[in-house]
């Protein structure tokens, strides 16, 4: 039964449920739920229906029947974005596209190092098919049993493997995807050479649903490491991460797979919030790094020599402590604590999040400016940066002062706080949103900070590929911007970062 309330069109809801099968949509408010809040819970939306086809044909077809009758639409994947990019906006009038049914591996070809899947496929299940075959899909990230490949693709995710394998973009061969008007980009090719002009592909990976949708990719598979060598070293600050970082790429070039600053208050919390946390120190330390690298076949002195490096570094007091993990449960503990310090600090309270990034080397500095300016305008607040030290990102994260309960407060301090340190990143050349993509969340900060030329450029690609705007609107660019209109800086904010 169509909603009582829906402010969509008898007939476009009719018109897509005869494009599904049954079984293909759902429509009933404790079923659409799901579908309506974003993860950080920064959003909630409305809609009539949930679309949920199991092939590409009828994304196809739910695609040009949204276009025939004007119906926006917004993909949806495994609902872990952070900036509200898969959450329907409020006033009801958006379908929502959930790819969870697409969910089969096409091919593994280990020979030529690639999979293919399709998008609703969960990140782990491509992880797996790859190690099925003797091979690495080394895209790596905390929410990879729950994340899809085809939001991973759409969002250009990152990760904690990006210093050795890259983003998202960086391992992608090829794409299935569907446009705006139902038309298929047929893409899915597994070329490493393909040299025939505009890479046209590129243009859907971090465009978050704004330009079509993603049903399918050939990716890059890489050989399975023989094993790894894990260790978390103690450290005095941002400076010694970054200074230990320059001499263990030194040491080991493209074996360092992961280097991820954890400073003391991530340990702290994740004590405090997460069961399990390792205590790996007899006293506590200022920071740690976690290191990572991948012991290539046949090279078992590999890890011997790690060891080596890591005491003369202890010996020279480059670094304060060392351990070293010496079984896969030793570092399957070190990793939980680095990928639960999220969660962590949720548990803590409410938080005020900036995801960025610069120039490695100019991280400590960037770190102290911004310390100063934040103890002016957040007295009080605890700063918890972490995160991808190795590829110049930091999650530069605050929480409030110890036993501060009143979260609203602490919330309204959020734009003035995003403002001075995304003013900072810019002064330092650096990026206000390193991995997170901009979803609707960070709309405004791209209209402010990044270069007119781009974003004009950007407003052509949606004019061109989604002239009736119709898909995911309001997210990336603001809705009616692409088509000229003033973009509403009202409808790019609402939520505190
Ligand atoms: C991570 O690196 C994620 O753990 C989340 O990107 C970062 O919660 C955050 O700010
Ligand atoms: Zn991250």
């Amino acid at each position: 039964p169509v909603p009582m309330d829906s402010p969509l069109p008898t007939a476009a809801l009719e018109a897509l449920r005869a494009a599904l099968e049954p079984g293909g949509w759902l429509d009933r408010p404790e079923d659409l739920e799901a579908y309506l809040v974003d993860f950080r819970h920064l959003y909630r939306g409305r809609t009539p229906l949930v679309a949920r086809p199991d092939t590409v044909e009828r994304v196809a077809a739910v695609l040009r029947t949204c276009h025939e009758h004007r119906v926006p639409v917004v993909p949806h994947g495994g609902n872990t974005s952070y900036c509200g990019g898969a959450t329907p906006r409020e006033d009801g009038r958006e379908v929502v596209l959930s790819l969870a049914r697409l969910n089969r591996i096409r091919a593994v070809d280990p020979q030529g190092y690639s999979i293919t899947a399709d998008a609703g496929c969960t990140l782990q299940a491509v992880q797996e098919a790859a190690l099925a075959a003797n091979r690495l899909f080394p895209l790596s990230l905390g929410a990879e049993g729950t994340a899809q490949i085809g939001g991973n693709l759409s969002t250009n995710a990152g990760g904690t493997a990006v210093l050795r394998y890259g983003m998202m973009r960086d391992l992608v061969l090829g794409l299935e995807v569907v446009l705006p008007d139902g038309r298929v980009l047929d893409q899915l090719r597994v070329l490493r050479k393909d040299n025939t002009g505009y890479d046209v592909k590129q243009l859907f990976v971090g465009s978050e649903g704004t330009l079509g949708v993603i049903t399918g990719a050939s990716l890059k598979l890489f050989p399975l490491p023989a094993d790894y060598a894990t260790a978390l070293v103690a450290l005095g600050g941002i400076g010694d991460a970054v200074a230990l970082l320059g001499r263990v790429r030194d040491a080991f070039g493209d074996a360092v797979v992961a280097f991820e600053f954890l400073p003391r208050i991530a340990h702290e919390l994740a004590v405090r919030h997460v069961p399990g946390t390792v205590q790996p120190f007899d006293h506590p330390h200022p920071a740690f790094a976690l290191v990572e690298l991948a012991v290539p076949a046949r090279i078992p002195e590999f890890a011997e020599r790690f060891q080596e490096f890591l005491g003369e570094e202890l010996e020279s007091r480059r670094v304060r402590d060392v351990v070293l993990a010496n079984s896969g449960a030793q570092r399957d503990a070190l990793w939980h604590w680095r990928e639960h310090v999220p969660e962590a600090q949720k548990k803590e309270g409410a938080s005020i999040k900036h995801d960025v990034s610069l120039p490695v080397a100019r991280l400590p500095d960037f770190v102290a400016r911004a310390e100063r300016r934040l103890a002016e305008l957040a007295p009080g607040a605890r700063l918890v940066a972490y995160g991808h030290v190795g590829d110049g990102n930091l999650h530069f994260n605050l929480s409030p002062a110890e036993g501060d309960l009143d979260a609203s407060a602490f919330l309204a301090q959020a734009p003035r706080v995003n403002r001075a340190v995304h003013d900072l990143v810019a002064e330092f050349g650096g990026s206000f949103s390193a991995e997170h993509g901009i979803g609707r969340l960070k709309v405004g900060e791209l209209a402010r900070y990044e270069d007119p030329v781009a974003l004009e450029l950007m407003r052509a690609v949606k004019r061109t590929v989604d002239p009736l705007g119709l898909m995911n609107p309001g997210k990336v660019l603001a809705d009616g911007e692409a088509a000229g209109a003033t973009p509403d800086p009202a409808a790019a904010s609402g939520a505190p970062e």
